[in-house]
């Protein structure tokens, strides 16, 4: 394949843009060479500078349910573009918006449109924090909840790609009002609250964690977590941000029949348009400014065009419930295709899976947590991403990150992945070979 536009384009970007790219995982440092540039997108392909097509599998890391510039959610951008871009004011498509999350997502009763999901993470805290009086928070090791200073301790996705889950530039103070308990060990989550009594403002969780690869949780584990919220008075936050409308129509909360208190969404909100949104239980809610006193704002919020791709990507998800079937059983025909491979190879990498989101990890241990996913063998995993780029299949640049399948894909671009893994896990296998000679 060749790839010399988007060589050069890389080496311009390098010149005014740090590192070349707008989000660190985009730059290809963990698995070697420079990143394609994308020109444009179409269902199941994505296309770079070059002309060459891959075979989509991280669809800009959620959003893309449906496939890329599906005709319904495009028209709806396109009528709304005629009503002008941004207004500043309230409008019937933020309550058409609000309606319909409120809808389908059980625990949410009220909403705030923001711009991202880091901005809805930032601001669940800060709330939960007004709401509660108190200043502390727990996240899980190797969950990535946006770029907010909370939340870069013990991070996963591109910060533990870059090799800095806990960032220079967070302040003691922001990272001593952040306590780290290991994901899927309730024992360590009961410690910290015994240890911060009355201290805790929130738990914040990734129900099914995308951001050190694909991590299911282990059963009891979110319920435990509702329990030990109820007793401590802590508030419970969901960072559904790539589990939302994806796993279901109302998200993994849905799936495992929870209830949190806040919810924290993006991704397929927007329908590829930069749009968060946190909500929940009126009651904390309605500590948001104006009803109440935790201030927080946007001039882009609710943007009309932005509100006009997430509202026709949601309404299309709840008048086709058959898609998340289609999206599932894309997925379980590739997870299929790589355990066909992996047996034939003899290897024994752990595969994890959930609905459209799963991730291959090169170790043959369980992952359950950050330590299990970091015992795997990321140069292995650079150079099957690479072999895969090679066969036009489009993957997510780290180990440290899950993948998210469309409804777009056909029954030919199923097989050209399962070919692809053939070819490409028997080439893993032989250099497994000599590696251990
Ligand atoms: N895991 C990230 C999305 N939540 C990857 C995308 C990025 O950081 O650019």
């Amino acid at each position: 394949m060749n790839h010399s536009t988007s060589q050069e384009l890389f080496q311009r970007a390098l010149q005014v843009i740090p590192g070349g790219v707008n989000s660190p995982v985009r730059a290809f440092r963990a698995v070697g060479g420079s990143p394609v540039f994308i020109k444009s997108a179409r269902g199941a392909y994505i296309f770079d500078e070059d002309g060459n097509r891959y075979i989509e599998l991280i669809n800009s890391w959620g959003p893309m349910i449906l496939g890329h510039a599906h005709p319904v959610v495009q028209e709806a951008i396109v009528r709304a573009v005629e009503d002008s871009f941004s207004f500043g004011a309230p409008t019937r498509k933020e309550i058409e918006m609000a309606e319909l999350i409120c809808s389908m997502v059980p625990s949410v009763e009220k909403v705030r449109m923001v711009n991202s999901g880091t901005e809805a993470c930032m601001s669940a805290i800060r709330v939960a924090r007004g709401y509660t009086g108190r200043n502390k928070i727990i996240k899980f090791e190797g969950c990535y909840h946006g770029h907010g200073d909370s939340f870069l301790i013990a991070a996963g996705s591109g910060a533990v790609t870059m090799g800095t889950p806990d960032s220079p530039g967070v302040t003691q103070g922001v990272a001593n009002d952040t306590l780290i308990a290991p994901y899927n060990n309730l024992a360590a989550v009961e410690a910290l609250i015994e240890a911060n009594p009355d201290q805790i403002a929130a738990i914040i969780v990734e129900p099914v964690v995308g951001n050190m690869g694909c991590v299911l949780p282990q059963k009891g584990f979110l319920e435990g977590l509702r329990t030990l919220c109820d007793k401590h008075g802590i508030v419970y936050i969901f960072d559904e941000v790539m589990t939302g409308f994806r796993l279901s129509q109302g998200g993994a909360q849905k799936i495992f029949n929870i209830c949190p208190d806040i919810t924290t969404m993006g991704k397929i909100i927007g329908g590829g348009l930069p749009v968060g949104a946190y909500g929940g239980k009126k009651e904390i809610m309605d500590c948001v400014s104006p009803a109440g006193k935790v201030y927080q704002a946007g001039t882009l919020s609710g943007n009309p065009i932005a509100m006009s791709a997430g509202i026709a990507t949601l309404r299309y998800l709840n008048e086709h419930p058959e898609i998340y079937e289609q999206v599932n059983q894309h997925t379980r025909q590739i997870t299929e295709g790589i355990r066909k491979a992996l047996k034939n190879n003899g290897l024994n990498f752990t595969i994890n899976e959930m609905g459209s989101m799963y991730s291959l990890f090169f170790t043959e241990k369980p992952v359950t947590d950050f330590e299990s996913a970091k015992t795997s063998d990321t140069a292995m995993f650079a150079f099957y991403f690479r072999e895969m780029l090679a066969r036009g299949v489009y993957l997510a640049p780290s180990q440290f990150e899950s993948l998210f399948v469309s409804a777009a894909l056909s029954e030919a671009d199923l097989q050209h992945i399962e070919q692809a893994h053939a070819e490409v896990l028997a080439m893993v296998a032989e250099r497994m070979a000599v590696v251990h000679k």
